[in-house]
């Protein structure tokens, strides 16, 4: 049922670092199309940085492990989001599915991979308890040895809300070079890291110490390159916008990307491409340090 690429296994088996990526922004993540190149950009950039990608999602019943580009290009909008508890069904029922950062951590436990990088964290939604929405992504993160990059959470969430809820977890929360975890689309203003790091080398170390004394995943958060500090009021209208459609759920996300893609002119687009794009590179480069 899991089909691990040999290029993949070759480099778990023979200790060459090994990134994984998740589907979820691919299909869901960007208009169609554009989530595909994000997608095959991520895998050059952790290839730029050293690692071997190893992009998860399930096609016609199989847990793929690394994806030729054909197999990704499967990826759009009819693909199931697959959290944890979903990999199963999805596998069992032939239905084309991608997986979320929870989803693609599950994964990761499962066949030993311990970098991942990603766009932001799914957490704490706004207005917890109503509706009681906490991200999958939490508890497959404290329970997977996986240091995950990421520009923080995403900033439609209670971003506060998660980062106590990351600490209560036990997921160390880094910040790459940066004293607050990035908030998504902007550098700053986050809530404080419980460290700050500033070299891969450190990163790696941190991780391994970690992992030794018997803990879990670890988020580093690495602030955009840009930071575009204006779109606050657009998520209020997004969220405002998906409340009065009746969008709730796992359908929440996708609806406010697009919403935002759209009122920026694009420059949100442009901005969750880099980002992502930029995380996949420093996640590779932390796991070529990882084995030196
Ligand atoms: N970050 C992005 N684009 C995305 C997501 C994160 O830049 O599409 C996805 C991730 O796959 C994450 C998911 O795991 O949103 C969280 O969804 P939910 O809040 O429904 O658990
Ligand atoms: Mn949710």
């Amino acid at each position: 049922m899991i089909r691990v690429a040999d290029e993949v296994r070759d480099a778990l088996r023979n200790g060459r670092g090994v990134v994984a990526l998740e589907t979820t922004l691919v299909a869901h993540g960007f208009p169609p199309g554009d989530g595909v190149a994000v997608g095959r950009a991520s895998e050059q950039a952790v290839r730029d940085g050293g690692a071997v990608p190893a992009t998860v999602g399930v096609l016609d019943g199989v847990v793929h492990v690394g994806l030729t580009e054909d197999e990704l290009a499967r990826f759009d909008a009819s693909a199931r989001k697959l959290g944890p508890r979903d990999l199963a069904a999805a596998a069992v029922q032939g239905a084309p599915g991608a997986t979320t950062v929870g989803g693609t951590l599950a994964v990761c436990r499962t066949v030993g991979i311990r970098f991942m990088a990603t766009g932001g964290l799914g957490g704490v939604h706004r207005g917890w308890p109503t509706p009681p929405d906490v991200s999958a992504d939490l508890q497959a993160l404290a329970g997977a040895r996986v240091l995950v990059v990421s520009s923080g959470v995403k900033s439609l969430l209670d971003v506060g809300s998660t980062a106590e809820l990351l600490e209560t977890l036990g997921v160390p929360v880094l910040g790459w070079r940066t004293d607050a975890l990035p908030l998504f689309y902007a550098a700053s203003g986050g809530p404080p890291v419980s460290a700050r790091v500033e070299s891969k080398d450190e990163a790696a170390r941190i991780a391994a110490a970690h992992w030794e004394l018997g803990g879990g995943g670890l988020l580093l958060g690495r602030p955009p390159d840009e930071s575009l500090d204006d779109v606050e009021p657009l998520i209020e209208e997004a969220l405002r916008d998906a409340d009065a459609q009746g969008v709730h759920g796992q359908a929440v996300t996708p609806f406010v990307l697009s919403y935002l893609h759209a009122q920026s002119g694009g420059k949100t687009l442009r901005a969750n491409r880099e980002l992502i794009v930029g995380n996949a590179r420093l996640a590779g480069e932390i796991a070529a340090a990882a084995l030196r």
